[in-house]
Parts: structure tokens; sequence; C-alpha cells
């Protein structure tokens, strides 16, 4: 189950725009009828007119189902950002009406087929053809709900993060301002996604990079799992279980410098409850803005930054790695980027493990997209 691109999902037209296509499409058809015959012609007429306008609906109606992606075929974190988004009610429901009312379009055209063979008077064609239109609109005024509704979500969902769930996702999570976008962003080939969850206004940052042909992606939590448990509420939960389903690894950035306004010890409650929050999701703590950290020797961490740089004309150099004396921790910096590559490492060595322990895990050659060309 790959994940939904959000961002392909088509626009959703008003009822009245609807409308005013299909009509004026119909009578396109009807004018192009020819026949000598008046009466065969305007029978011809009736029945173009009102099968071209209840095709064209039908057309458009069942194509944005089609193309809008089902709640059966997602990803649990896809289902949880729906529901969180729009509800998944109302989403389903105005999927279905859509679909209804594609039957519908099709059913007043075979019936006003059906009645107009039997015709040899002009006046009651007329008024069949009619009729039709009518039942026509009122069936398209009976959707006009759920096709504003649908317009309306498309906004809010084309903005939520997608994650793909068959690669491996890291979940990066801490206090504000301890630098996760940065982060992410300094690990990422080419610039993150910029995504927004639907219970927050701040903006976050999706972003990947590749390793033997697997796809890492790294997604921020802002809002979400960077603040005390007792304010969330039920639709944030089910977000976080959602997370917990689609995480394989929870990265939990600290900032001993506390340069970003929290302290160590909400810092390291906040950790504590993230760790029962995703009881399933090994967590891997690492300390950032390293270039702050005061009980790190500053010649040790420029000749970290020193061999991190060396990395970029040879990658295959050795690895620095520097940890935290007050805290064990890896520590990297988003800013000097320092650590990072030791970092990746290490994500990559973790992941590697989980899958390999994980009797559901796919075979190592399933991934045969190739990402990194
Ligand atoms: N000195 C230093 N500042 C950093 C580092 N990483 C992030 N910052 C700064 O910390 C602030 C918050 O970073 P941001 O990535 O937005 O934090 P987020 O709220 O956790 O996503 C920004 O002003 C960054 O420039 C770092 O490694 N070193
Ligand atoms: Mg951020």
């Amino acid at each position: 189950m790959s994940s939904v691109v959000w961002r392909n999902i088509p626009t959703v037209l008003t009822v009245e725009e609807l409308l005013d296509k299909a009509f004026s499409k119909a009578k396109k058809a009807g004018d192009a009828v020819v026949d000598r015959d008046r009466i065969y012609r305007t029978r011809k007429q009736m029945t173009r007119m009102v099968g071209s306008a209840g095709d064209s609906l039908s057309a458009t109606l069942r194509e944005w189902v089609r193309r809008w992606p089902s709640l059966d075929k997602m990803s649990s974190f896809d289902v949880a950002m729906v529901e969180a988004a729009v509800g998944c009610d109302d989403y389903r429901q105005s999927l279905g009406a859509c679909q209804w009312a594609a039957q519908k379009c099709v059913e007043i055209s075979q019936q006003n087929a059906k009645k107009l063979r039997r015709m040899i008077n002009l006046p009651p064609m007329h008024e069949t053809r009619r009729e039709a239109y009518g039942r026509i609109c009122s069936i398209m005024g009976r959707i006009e709900k759920n096709l504003d509704f649908l317009r309306e979500a498309r906004d809010t969902l084309r903005a939520l993060p997608m994650i793909d769930s068959t690669e491996p996702c890291l979940v990066v999570a801490g206090a504000p301002n301890v630098g996760k976008s940065a982060l992410i962003a300094s690990m990422s080939t080419g610039k993150p996604e910029i995504a927004a969850y639907p219970f927050t206004t701040k903006q976050l940052h999706v972003g990947h990079f590749t390793n033997r042909r697997m796809k890492y992606q790294l997604v921020d939590t802002p809002g979400l799992l960077d603040r005390p448990m007792e304010e969330r509420n039920h639709i944030e939960m089910q977000a976080i279980a959602a997370l917990e389903h689609v995480g394989d690894l929870c990265l939990f950035l600290m900032d001993p410098s506390e340069s970003g306004g929290t302290s160590m010890e909400i810092q390291t409650n906040l950790l504590n409850e993230v760790a029962s929050l995703l009881p399933q999701t090994p967590l891997i703590v690492i300390d950032g803005k390293g270039d702050l950290i005061e009980e790190i020797d500053p010649a040790e961490w420029a000749a970290v930054c020193e061999m991190e740089a060396a990395l970029n004309e040879n990658p295959d150099g050795p690895l620095p790695e520097i940890r935290n004396p007050a805290t064990g921790h890896l520590v990297i910096s988003a800013t000097e980027s320092a650590g990072i590559e030791r970092l990746r490492f290490e994500i990559i060595q973790r992941i590697g493990q989980l899958r390999e322990t994980d009797p559901l895990s796919l075979p190592e050659n399933w991934h045969v997209r190739d990402d990194s060309v």
C-alpha cells in the first residue's frame, strides 16, 4: 500500500459549472443532428441532447470518484489524516453521492430515449427532453452539498504530508525550536516538501534520502510530538497512533543548549511521554545544536566538522562521531553539518536490523524502484 498523492486529486466543479458544461455540450450534440424528416430529426435531437448531458455528467462524476483516493485503499496514516482534516464519514459519503448521481444521470437518459422512441408528435418530444433536463438538475441539486464539501476538502487534503508506507519512515520528535526541521533539511536529498497537519497552523517538513534503493523518509511532528500529553485531543491521539504504524524509528532530538527556549527538564519529560506514546517504535535520542553545547571540547568539535566536510570529497572516508559527554547521546549540528553522516549510518543500520528481524518484512530485492538516479 503506497501513499496517496494528495496533490493529484482533481478539482471539483460547482453544480452550476457542471450543468453549464454538460448542457452546452448537449446543445452542440443536438445541433449536429441532420435528418430531412422533421419527426426523426427532432426525436434524434432530443435523444442525443439528454444522452450527451447524462453521459458527460456521469463520466465527470465517475472520473472524480476514480481519482479521489478510496479510504479502503489508504494506509492507516492517510486515513487518520483524512479523519482529522475533513472527517472520513463525510469523505466517504460525498464520493458515494457522486457515484449515485452518475448512475442516476445514465438512467434518466435511458428512460428519456425509451419514451421518445414511441412518440410521433413534436411537442411531447420537447416536453420529454425538458422533463429529463429537470430531473438531471434535481439530481445534481441533491449532491450540491457533497460537491461543495469535496471542493473545500481538496485544499486541506492537498497540504497533507505524504508518506509512502512501503518505505522506511523516520518520525522526528522533540520540543519546538530544537531544530527538527533543520535536521530534516540537512539529511535530505533536495528540498524537503512543506506540508501541514490538520490540527496545527505550523508547517512541517517531509524529507527523504536514498540508500541502496531504499527511500528513507523523514517526517516532522510540530504540534504533535512536541508538547505535553494532556493537551492533546482525540484526533491528535489518532494521528499519533497512525504515526506509530508508519514510523519505523523515532528520532528524538534534544537541545541541550536550551537555545530553543525549552529547558532540559521539560524536554526530558517530553521524551518520556513520546516513548510511552510510541511503545512499539524504537527510539534514537540525539543531541542537536552541537555547535552550542558547552560540554563539547572545541578542538574535538572542529576536527569533527573538518572530517565531515572531507566526506564530500571522499564519501568512503572515516565517519566522524561525536557524543555529548554529559548524556552519551550522538551529537549533530544541522547548521554546521556535523554528525549528520554518523546519524545517517546509525539509521540505516537500525532499520536494516529491524527489517531483518521482522518476519513480515519484505525481501531485500523487493524495492525495484530506484529513486537515487
Ligand atoms: N546553532 C544552531 N542552531 C540551530 C541548529 N539547528 C537549528 N537551529 C536553529 O534553531 C531554530 C529552530 O530550528 P527549527 O529547525 O525550525 O526547529 P523545529 O521547531 O524543531 O523544527 C532556528 O533558528 C534554527 O536556525 C543547529 O544545529 N545549530
Ligand atoms: Mg519545524
